[in-house]
Parts: C-alpha cells; structure tokens; sequence
C-alpha cells in the first residue's frame, strides 16, 4: 500500500511545468536529459484529457533584459527571452488546445519561478473544485520546485511525478526532492 490514491480524479489537475526549448538539451540553459521528460509528460496529458482532468502547462517568458539574467545580476544566462525560439515549448511535448497556457516570468522587477506566483492559478483552480495537483517539468531544483511548495502552501495535495522532471544540478535535485517531501508533497514513480 502506497497509502495514497494514484488514480485521476475529477478532483485532479495536472501542471506541466516550462518545458521549453531553451531547458532541453542545445538549451541557453539546458538541464541534464531535460528532454527525457516529454515522452512521460506526453502520456500524462493525453491520460488526463481523455479523462477530463484539467491540464496547465507554464512557460517561463522574459522581457529582453529581464532581472534574474546575469548581464543585470541574477543567477541565469539569458533563457526564455519572450517569443524567441528557446522560449517556446518544446515541439515534442504535445500541447493539445484544451491544454491551458501559464505565462510567468514577465515581470521587469522580480523573478517567478512558481506557476503560483502573481498568477492566480490558486484562486482559477479552487473555484474548479481542484483539490490535488500532479507536476512535473523543469526544472526539480527551480520553477518545480517553487511551485510544488507554493502549491503545498495555497493548500493542495501534490504528487510530484519523479520521471518527468529533471534538476539543472544533481545536487540541487537531491535537495530539492527533500523539501517538497517535507512540505508534505508525494513523490511518486
Ligand atoms: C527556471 C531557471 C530560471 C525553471 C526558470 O523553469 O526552472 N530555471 N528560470
Ligand atoms: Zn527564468
């Protein structure tokens, strides 16, 4: 017994965290076999959608000279820059137009790693009646990360699905996984 319930319900949503060109491989800021979670993520959405479960997928979208990039003292290299072709989503992932689009990361002023921030996700997916959440994307140690935190503090149950997402560090993985365990999110295979 796993002592969770890992069938979908009509309770459920499934949020595909920035799989994006530019945190795939070849990537201006590429994660480690970032691709290898699109076949996974695939199947997970075509699973939901032929059970009606409500599916987001984010994407991190900078203006030009955004703050979190080095050149203006963040941590990044430039990445995701707004409709380059690093910022679209990778043409593997399929997308089907039921699936609902996030845009993040658009501030001028300050970073958005988490789908929940500044977006209103929270508030559009209780009025649903959403009560647990399924994650996955790129990267663990960044934007998952947040979100999965952030999802856990807006109240939800969260099952972060391992084999569809990947760390920029192995190391910040590792960590990363610690605390959405500890922020009481699931880890599952
Ligand atoms: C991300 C670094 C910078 C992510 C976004 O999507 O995980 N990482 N911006
Ligand atoms: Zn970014």
């Amino acid at each position: 017994m796993k002592g969770y319930n890992t069938s979908l319900t009509d309770k459920d949503a499934l949020i595909v965290v920035d799989v994006q060109n530019d945190f795939c491989p070849g990537g201006a800021l590429a994660v480690e076999n970032g691709d290898a979670v699109i076949p996974v993520l695939n199947r997970w959405i075509a699973d939901a959608l032929e059970n009606n479960i409500p599916v987001y997928a984010s994407r991190d979208w900078h203006p030009l000279e955004h703050t979190s990039f080095k050149e203006n003292g963040g941590l990044w290299p430039p990445h995701c820059v707004q409709d380059t072709h690093g910022a679209r989503f990778h043409p593997d992932l399929e997308l089907p137009d039921k699936v609902v689009v996030i845009t993040k990361g658009v501030r001028f002023d300050q970073d958005q790693n988490s789908v929940f921030d500044q977006t209103g996700l929270a508030v559009h997916l209780r009025k649903k009646g959403i009560q647990r959440l399924w994650i996955g994307g790129l990267a663990e140690d960044v934007c998952v990360l947040a979100s999965v935190l952030d999802a856990r503090k807006e109240g939800f149950d969260v099952m972060v699905i391992k084999d569809a997402t990947r760390p920029v560090e192995a190391a910040g993985g590792e960590k990363s996984r610690q605390k959405m365990q500890d922020a009481g999110a699931q880890l599952v295979e």
